[in-house]
């Protein structure tokens, strides 16, 4: 039988005993005073208020907290933060030890973009509005403010049918449904339930109005739900505090730039790992594994990274390998291999160590006091692959001592190259402690083999730190189902109920720590499943158990772009899809977006018939063409993913980032872009031979044939055989390229070449960075790239690295007739200029891209 994890979704809500209707009170919000503002003070950067509840407390879902403090701070020219929190200090906030946000900035009211207006009226007490030029992009106008305890209501009025985007992790369409949509932020291990809660947390949107975007962040750690509902939007939050950051934009990039600036840019990956990579769960041994190598370089399909599932360890505990199947001497074995063939290995590591004294992880954690605790102070035992567990408390004193240590004795049996973190929701197979005064030795059943079922110890329900008064939509209901129970404690006797949405960011941060502290000046790779603001400045990701069907991949770009926006542009989804078998059509066309993919890989679950990209010929087929486009384009996705670096701009991109001024793109999930110049147009049914492309006004060039396509802001059908994916290049655009090889590392060492797409006018322009791809510490190189009149500049912007490979040919699209090419002045003689489909191909150049050049086109 095919393993699938919705059964154990099922299950779990079978254990669950109410329904989500059923939890809490009905809170009456209706009778909720609002606040009134009792004083003012004016402040370097904006000014501070105290609130005074304005009557009878409410207590919708908790108790209304009387005295409030509110800030206002004109951060910057295009960030405004406003925060209210209770005066006594008591809400729990995110620490910065987890996540620090910018505090460079500083300007005030009359140098910022937004501005900040407060009023106070009868019904509904404080209110406040944020506003830029006409439009006011945040108005709390007729909803009073709750602050609760254990829950704060903020709801601002949008316009109707607002273009909002963000909010997640949920997969859904790109463009969010402001009619009827509740997001639920409570981080799950959920096989990717259609609009529904997943793996991470992020409280960030933006909004197109009239052209402009803005965006809005809550910063605050606790489950939540936002709901769009009656042309508003609402922030119904489980504790903290209400502490707001709106970002002025106007552009998309710019509001994601604003964003990133606050909460961490985007990490500096390896550039290998912009390579293909091949996984699966349920690998059987470390030879089938070398087989898989093997056979990719057989179908010369470029394999970059081979990884491995939990199944190489002994009996799925962390740091060991399986002495059969996956001995670590045929482990180094392999590794010594893929080194050789300048490949990776990247292998899982869990946070879930198994509770048994005589495995040394949980010995000397549990001797270092390093575990999620019981509110008797006993360890909080859960369930996960090794039976019953313990999860690391990364907020104890001695957490990251450990957790390196025991990194550190397992990189030194077997020097991966990179990590992946799985299951860091924390996701437990069973809810609350179910292992607590269980004896060690003994290994229960996974759940959903267990005959009889389980029958886990009840919630203590009357408590509500368990049961909130407010119930979110959390589709488990419960909050403790299936992860670390909310009454369990963290060091500082902080509960898990107030951090729960950030235990994957804090792995990632202890993870992150101990590799760039084992390998100082390598920048390490690292995927987490489950992420939060600030998570980007860490991890890449990959989208979680999606389905193998052609909705999931089509909801994939949806979620990469998703993923854009919240500060992680190195992201993808599990290629072929994960639960469920794949089809060989499905592979084909998921290859074919998944080539595409910041991060690429094809991944699959154990029991799932195999879909290695060289299982099929016409998948084999579709994956060469694809993947020879990416790995041609390397320098340019590298280059996208150094704009990230610096400004957060997401290397993949949804039509409205980029033409927010076309309507008709505001929806568009179906096709994408890589940075400004490279439109993919894949196919997303079944059957489908064709695909309806938009094109925006302007002209576009087929990656393959070189031929134009007028764009005219409409839909365009264009052939799409099983094994091609529609591939454009933006008239306008310059993208930098080398000669692909099967490796990152040899097509480093290749020619480079330009794709000069030239507009209507004859323009183009575009940049190239380069540096070592490997090290913090690398000096870089910034190029400038330009076409116009005939003529290509080649002008240096800043940095020194130095690159060997030359620029040996340029491909000029949408340019015939040149007869001659001089570079800098000197005829080239030895250039070939060929014509195709009113293009010229340049070969023959040698041009050095560690000086300004000048070639001319006549
Ligand atoms: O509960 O390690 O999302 O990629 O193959 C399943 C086994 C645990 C979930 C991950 C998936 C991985 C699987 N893991």
């Amino acid at each position: 039988m095919l393993f699938k994890y919705s059964i154990l979704a099922l299950l779990v809500q079978a254990i669950a005993v109410r329904a989500h209707s059923d939890l809490g009170k009905r809170g009456n919000i209706a009778s909720c005073p609002g606040y009134k503002i009792v004083s003012k003070q004016d402040t370097a950067s904006g000014f501070s208020a105290t609130l005074k509840l304005a009557g009878k407390p409410c207590n919708a879902y908790g108790n209304d907290v009387s005295d409030l403090k509110l800030n206002v701070d004109f951060d910057s020219q295009d960030r405004l933060h406003v925060h209210v929190q209770d005066s006594a200090g008591k809400q729990y906030q995110i620490p910065a030890s987890v996540l620090k946000l910018d505090a460079s900035k500083q300007t005030n009211k009359s140098k910022a973009s937004l501005k900040f207006n407060y009023f106070q009226d009868a019904k509904h007490g404080f209110g406040f509005k944020v506003s830029r030029g006409k439009d006011t992009v945040f108005d709390t106008t007729g909803h009073p403010l709750i602050f609760e305890d254990q829950y704060i209501e903020v709801t601002s009025n949008l316009p109707s049918n607002a273009n909002i985007y963000g909010i997640g992790e949920t997969p859904d369409w790109f463009r969010r449904d402001t009619a009827n949509t509740i997001k639920t932020l409570w981080n799950r291990d959920a096989a990717d339930p259609f609009q529904e809660n997943v793996y991470g947390s992020h409280s960030i949107h933006m909004e197109l109005r009239n052209g402009k975007f803005h965006g809005a962040y809550l910063h605050n750690s606790h489950g939540m739900d936002i709901v769009l509902a009656n042309n508003t939007i609402q922030y119904r939050v489980l504790g903290g505090t209400a502490d707001f950051y709106f970002f002025n934009g106007p552009t998309a990039l710019d509001v994601i730039d604003q964003y990133t600036e606050l909460v961490g840019r985007p990490n500096r990956i390896p550039y290998w790992a912009l390579g293909f990579q091949n996984c699966r769960y349920g690998y059987k041994s470390v030879y089938e594994v070398n087989d898989v190598i093997a056979n990719y370089s057989k179908a010369e399909i470029p394999l970059e990274v081979a990884w491995t599932d939990i199944d190489y360890m002994d009996r799925t505990r962390d740091f060991t390998f399986d002495p059969v199947n996956f001995p670590l001497s045929e482990m180094q074995k392999q590794l010594k291999y893929l080194h050789a063939h300048n490949q990776k290995m990247v292998l899982m590591t869990d946070p879930a160590i198994q509770r048994n004294s005589s495995y040394g992880p949980y010995a000397r954690g549990h001797e270092q006091d390093v575990f999620v605790k019981n509110s008797d102070g006993s360890v909080f035992v859960g369930q996960v692959w090794p039976g019953y567990t313990a999860f690391p408390d990364w907020f104890a004193p001695n957490a990251d001592k450990w957790w390196s240590g025991e990194l550190k004795r397992y990189f030194e049996a077997l020097p991966i190259d990179g990590m992946w973190i799985d299951m860091n929701e924390a996701a437990s197979f069973c809810t609350g402690s179910c292992g607590s005064g269980i004896p060690e030795d003994v290994v229960p059943p996974l759940p959903w083999n267990a005959d009889p079922p389980p029958v886990y110890r009840p919630l203590n329900i009357s408590n509500p730190m368990l049961v909130p008064p407010y119930a979110i939509h959390n589709p488990w209901v419960e909050l403790s189902n299936k992860t670390i129970e909310t009454t369990a404690l963290h060091a500082n006797g902080v509960l898990d109920y107030h951090v729960h949405n950030i235990y994957g960011l804090m792995m990632s941060i202890a993870t992150h720590k101990f590799l760039t502290t084992y390998r100082p000046n390598t920048r390490p790779f690292l995927l987490s499943r489950s992420t939060f603001a600030g998570s980007g400045a860490l991890v890449s990701h990959w989208t979680g158990d999606n389905e193998s069907s052609f909705k999931d991949l089509h909801v994939s770009i949806a979620s990469m772009l998703d993923f854009g926006i919240f500060g992680i542009p190195m992201v993808g989804a599990d290629i072929c899809g994960f639960n469920g078998n794949t089809t060989e059509e499905l592979c084909a066309r998921w290859i074919e977006v998944g080539a595409f993919y910041p991060f690429s890989r094809d991944h699959n679950v154990i029991g799932a018939i195999p879909q290695e990209l060289y299982r099929w010929e016409s998948v084999a087929e579709a994956s060469r063409c694809a993947l020879a486009v990416r790995y041609a384009l390397l320098p340019y996705f590298y280059t996208n993913y150094q704009h990230a670096v610096e400004n957060g701009w997401p290397v993949a991109r949804p039509l409205v980032f980029q033409y927010p001024e076309i309507a008709a793109t505001s929806a568009i999930d179906k096709q994408f872009l890589i940075g400004d110049g490279l439109l993919i147009s894949p196919v997303l049914t079944q059957g489908a031979v064709t695909v309806d492309a938009f094109f925006p006004k302007g002209v576009w060039y087929d990656w393959y044939t070189y031929k134009a396509v007028k764009g005219e802001n409409k839909e365009i059908t264009l052939d799409a055989p099983l094994e091609h994916v529609n591939v454009h290049v933006r008239g306008g655009a310059i993208l930098p390229a080398q000669v692909p090889a099967m490796t990152t590392t040899d097509s480093r060492k290749n020619d480079y070449y330009l794709v000069v797409a030239v507009d209507e006018r004859g323009r183009a322009e575009g940049k190239l960075y380069l540096d070592d791809g490997e090290t913090f510490d690398t000096p870089h190189r910034w190029i400038s790239l330009e076409y116009k009149n005939g003529r290509l500049s080649v002008s240096q912007d800043s940095g020194n690295y130095r690159v060997a490979p030359k620029l040996t040919k340029v491909v000029l699209l949408g340019v015939d007739n040149v007869k001659t090419v001089r570079v800098s002045g000197a005829s080239q003689s030895a250039a070939k200029i060929l014509s195709e489909n009113d293009s010229t191909t340049v070969e023959g150049l040698s041009i050095d891209l560690n000086r300004s050049a000048s070639i001319s086109f006549k």
